[in-house]
């Protein structure tokens, strides 16, 4: 006898391998769409974060930038659906090799649950995951060709819709969870538009600070104004935590006489400052674009730190965030230092470290630890994350003049960027145009109020008829000229003067 006719794409997908791969991918995005707020993929991606070797997270950071980020996230997802069609494949085999098609459906969306669970910590938001994976492989045991038709079968068939039931079921009560959950933080972030306790004085200052950074911006066609538009981001993890505020504290652990624990209504309510304060990241290149700036509102840290008895031995703390970032610094810094909760008028970005991010004034972004929870008052020196792999970036920043515009107008050349050095300030930026021969003081941005903030330079010439190398370097509120000597960001940062050949015309 011939077997019953087989349609050749029912085949494919109730093969045990495709079907494994689609019970995964079901799952993967099940435990994005539906348990967004303990994303999978945000597990696994911290996991790789803390066991990749240093060497390769540095040398993917030094070599590919932003690259190494998006590699990172394809990475975590390929991991995380492999795990998943893992689980699946296993309910599958269960099914087929032991001719029990109910046991493997349950086993599959057990396994991928259980991983999901142990993963993210959630048992009850995982349960879509688990459900997807066993719904996907029922649904293909189903449409799988059977022997012709005789009653064990169509019973065999009821048994399997109502496995499916339990499990659908199961699933349905996760997804209803999450999502009442996710609507009452959504519902408490209040739409994240407005700043929390900024009464109409604030209001007021913080509008004053971006309109007079707005006017001070020099007109430079292809760089960021004095508040940046754009400003860049730099994480450990391919998926940014979710944090909720209403739940959010800071905690004061180790050498200290007691935790401080604050809340967010509570940091919120104190009376804010805001601050013109500028990040630029350790590992771009010298000329990159890992530099920003923008208006923050918050609180400086030495207010919290005031009534605590501290007994640090090394003079120097650990501050720890939600995504298991941690960099550790002198207390010295940490006393200068400010806790952020809004940027430019509104409330921090997720990307940017919400609900409360620390800010070291002069300091290499990686100690400006987003997402913070704890301050860890140490007895003795330890390694943070970046140090552990052999950065040098816990220190004050060097100084920079950055070449971003060259453009040509009638007749003249325009070439721009910014510049910073952290809390010496810009006293000066000197522009060649003859490869370093000879040099002009360029024009510079009048200054934004506070300790830490770039300003911009711009250059205006006639150019000489063949192609010639425009060289731009700062001079900080130190007197100190920025070295010529020219060094690669491993491991304390790029040094050297940017150089940019420049054609006469277009
Ligand atoms: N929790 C946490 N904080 C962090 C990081 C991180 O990965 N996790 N990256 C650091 C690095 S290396 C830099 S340069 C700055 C970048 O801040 P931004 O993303 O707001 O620009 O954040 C720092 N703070
Ligand atoms: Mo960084």
């Amino acid at each position: 006898m011939h077997p019953p006719s087989r349609n050749s794409t029912t085949a494919a997908l109730t093969a045990p391998v495709p079907l494994a791969i689609i019970a995964g991918l079901g799952g993967l995005l099940a435990s994005y769409g539906l348990a967004n707020a303990t994303f999978l993929g945000t597990a696994v991606g911290t996991l790789l974060a803390h066991i990749l070797p240093g060497e390769l997270l540095t040398t993917a950071i030094v070599t590919i930038g932003d690259l190494a980020h998006i590699l990172h996230l394809a990475v975590t997802l390929g991991i995380t659906l492999g795990l998943l069609a893992t689980g699946a494949w296993l309910g599958i085999s269960v099914a087929r090799d032991h001719d029990a098609p109910r046991l493997g459906i349950a086993l599959a969306a057990f396994l991928d649950w259980a991983l999901t669970a142990g993963l993210t910590g959630e048992g009850i938001a995982a349960l879509p995951v688990g459900a997807t994976a066993g719904i996907i492989i029922g649904a293909g045991e189903v449409a799988r060709p059977h022997p012709p038709s005789h009653d064990g079968v169509n019973q065999q068939r009821r048994r399997i819709a109502t496995t499916l039931a339990g499990i659908v079921a199961l699933g349905g009560v996760g997804a209803v969870h999450t999502h009442i959950q996710a609507a009452a933080t959504q519902s408490r972030e209040g739409g994240a538009t407005t700043l929390p306790g900024a009464t109409p004085a604030d209001e007021t200052i913080i509008d004053d600070h971006l309109t007079d950074a707005a006017a001070k911006s020099l007109a430079i066609d292809g760089i960021e104004p004095l508040v940046s538009e754009h400003f860049y981001e730099v994480d450990i993890n391919p998926v940014n935590p979710r944090l909720d505020a209403s739940s959010w504290s800071l905690a004061t652990t180790g050498e200290v006489d007691r935790d401080i624990d604050i809340d967010y209504a509570a940091l919120t309510a104190l009376p804010a400052e805001h601050r013109f304060v500028t990040l630029r990241c350790v590992g771009e290149s010298l000329n990159g674009h890992k530099m920003d700036n923008a208006l923050w509102t918050g609180i400086p840290i030495a207010t919290l730190l005031e009534d605590l008895a501290l007994s640090s031995a090394c003079e120097c703390v650990m501050l720890r965030a939600a995504d298991g970032y941690y960099e550790e610094f002198p207390l010295s810094a940490l006393e200068g230092g400010f806790l952020a909760y809004g940027m430019n008028g509104r409330p921090l970005p997720r990307a940017h470290g919400y609900p409360v991010r620390a800010l070291i004034p002069g300091h290499w972004g990686e100690i400006n630890v987003k997402w913070l929870t704890e301050i860890e008052f140490l007895a003795r020196e330890t390694d943070g994350y970046w140090e552990e792999r052999g950065w040098h970036g816990t220190g004050p920043v060097t100084t920079v003049a950055k070449l971003h515009a060259v453009n040509h107008l009638e007749n003249r050349i325009q070439v721009g960027g910014h510049a910073y050095a952290g809390i010496r300030g810009i006293d000066r930026v000197e522009v060649s145009t003859n490869g370093g021969t000879t040099w002009q003081p360029a024009e510079l941005s009048e200054p934004l109020p506070g300790e830490d903030v770039w300003r911009q330079w711009k250059h205006e010439y006639h150019p000489p008829s063949r192609a010639h190398d425009v060289v731009v370097r700062a001079i900080d509120g130190e007197g100190n000229r920025q070295p010529e000597q020219a060094g690669g960001p491993f491991p304390r940062g790029a040094t050297g003067w940017v150089t940019q050949t420049v054609e006469p015309t277009q």
